[in-house]
């Protein structure tokens, strides 16, 4: 089964070098993603229209990524019933907390999923997860990738061993 699309929203262009993260995350579960540049304050008229008719557009999971006072997740949120996974950014003077508090302190009624700022990877693996439940050979793939990311710990660890054993 064809797993449905991730929209990747950023606030601006200069939020692409983190945001790339999270659009090569999915490429690596084959799941099909849109990259886009949208603004809450900038082009709010362009960020409604497209949270409106994401569902009918064929996403499953949106991807919102801002900094400063950062709005867009919780404007997309505002707009559509879809899942919305907020990156805070940290493109300020506050390294990124105005963004993580203007994205996780959404009001009662309209969640948006909040990760670590600068949490591209994870949001990613979210939105993932969220497909998953209706999509067996994604939830296998996710399993797969958990249990790589165990036997790499699983490796450093007999790697330091060895390390302190010369001590
Ligand atoms: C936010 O303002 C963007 O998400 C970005 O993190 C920040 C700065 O934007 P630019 O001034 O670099 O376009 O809306």
């Amino acid at each position: 089964m064809q797993s449905k699309k991730v929209a990747i929203i950023m606030g601006s262009d200069s939020d692409l070098p983190i945001v790339k993260n999270a659009a090569a995350q999915l490429k690596k579960l084959d799941i099909p993603c849109e990259v886009r540049v949208m603004s809450a304050h900038r082009t709010p008229k362009e960020a409604c229209a497209f949270a409106s008719s994401a569902r009918s557009n064929g996403f499953g999971v949106i991807i919102a990524a801002a900094g400063k006072a950062a709005h867009l997740a919780g404007v997309l949120a505002a707009h559509t019933t879809l899942p919305v996974i907020g990156i805070p950014i940290k493109s300020s003077t506050l390294d990124g907390l105005d963004a993580l508090l203007s994205t996780v302190q959404m009001p009662k009624g309209v969640p948006v999923a909040t990760v670590a700022i600068d949490g591209a990877d994870n949001a990613a693996i979210l939105a993932a997860q969220m497909l998953a439940l209706e999509d067996e050979a994604l939830a296998k793939k996710l399993m797969n990738m958990r249990l790589a990311m165990t036997a790499e710990v699983l490796e450093k660890d007999k790697a330091l061993q060895a390390q302190i054993d010369q001590l």
